[in-house]
């Protein structure tokens, strides 16, 4: 069976753009791969975290996974920081990677921009990432289009290592959705909708409640001509929801065209609105039953008890081939 990996960060409480970008896909992948699913934890560290909410996060986000769909018997399901290999492995990689390559990630210009005291996490996080897949020769890393890049990079780092130290790394690829969705910001349509968005209107949460679904949906930012047209470029307001909209229900940018021709902007708005409560309001009533159920603990002690054995099989492979230790 194929292998597919992905995690999220605990920076905030996830997004719809998560949710459709990486937690549904997994959820419609796992019963066809052998799915790993970790809390990138240390990831979230990069920027600055208040301990408390991070520890609540990342709790809050084993629960979020279970209340989307994630059936613990079918994933693999860990902390990234309980699994020390991940760090040791991604110094292994950081030392086989050159700096200009980092500088030129899209992720990290956009971020460092936001704050001039970033740190050098910042800078290496793609290579982190490349341990998470590496580690475990994935086939698959299901993820938003805007983490493409850094799959492509894992890809180069297990190529080069490989030439340079012999055949040590499955080579992975991205698994994006169909359409590639990426979800903007409801009220800045040409930014990506993120957890960490400082204006909360534009950003739908997993745990907002209906009346804030509704009121985000029904203000989101769009154009004046009153025609539900899929045109990124002109119009990225409605193409966003026209977006969502398709993502949540399968059908297609064209068929969700056509089903909407003749429809309003509010309309439309109130018919994505009450898909996307419809959708949330099932994921809260499960996520409410098991935040404070102690199968949580469960779940992450079966999940870092196999990632940490294959993760040193892998550690220990390296170090020879590298020539480390005695
Ligand atoms: N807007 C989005 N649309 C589609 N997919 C998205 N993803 C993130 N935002 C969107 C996908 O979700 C996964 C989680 O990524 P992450 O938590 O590791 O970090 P991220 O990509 O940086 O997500 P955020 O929400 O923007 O977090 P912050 O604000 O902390 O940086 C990935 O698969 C990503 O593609």
């Amino acid at each position: 069976m194929k292998k597919i990996l992905t995690g999220l960060q605990p920076t905030g409480t996830i997004t719809l753009g998560n949710y459709i970008g990486a937690i549904k896909q997994m959820v419609n992948n796992q019963d066809k791969y052998n799915s790993y699913l970790f809390i990138a934890d240390m990831h979230a560290i990069t920027v600055k975290q208040d301990p408390k909410t991070l520890h609540q996060n990342i709790k809050n986000l084993l629960a979020i996974y279970l209340a989307c769909g994630i059936d613990p018997q079918k994933n693999t399901i860990f902390i990234q920081s309980e699994n020390e290999y991940h760090a040791n492995i991604s110094w292994f990689l950081e030392c086989n990677t050159s700096f200009g390559v980092l500088t030129r990630m899209t992720q990290f210009k956009d971020k460092s921009k936001k704050n001039e005291k970033f740190t050098s996490g910042l800078l290496t996080y793609p290579v982190l990432m490349a341990a998470d897949i590496l580690t475990y020769d994935v086939d698959y890393v299901p993820v938003g289009i805007d983490q493409k890049q850094h799959v492509e990079l894992a890809r180069d780092i297990a190529i080069n290592f490989n030439k340079v130290y012999g055949e040590t790394f499955k080579i992975p690829k991205p698994l994006i959705t169909e359409t590639g969705t990426k979800i903007m910001d409801l009220v800045n349509p040409t930014k990506k909708m993120s957890k960490s968005s400082e204006n909360q209107n534009g950003v739908i949460r997993i745990l907002d409640s209906e009346k804030e679904i509704r009121n985000k949906i029904m203000k989101a930012t769009t154009d004046s001509d009153n025609q539900i047209k899929f045109d990124v470029e002109n119009k990225p307001g409605i193409s966003n929801l026209i977006n969502i909209y398709s993502a949540l229900t399968q059908l297609t940018i064209k068929e969700v065209e056509q089903k909407f021709l003749n429809s309003s902007y509010a309309e439309f708005k109130k018919a994505t609105a009450d898909l996307v409560v419809n959708e949330l309001t099932s994921i809260q009533e499960k996520y409410q039953q098991l935040i404070n159920s102690k199968q949580l603990n469960e779940i992450l002690d079966n999940g870092i008890k196999i990632a940490r054995k294959e993760a040193k099989t892998k550690y220990e492979l390296m170090k020879t081939k590298i020539g480390l230790g005695r």
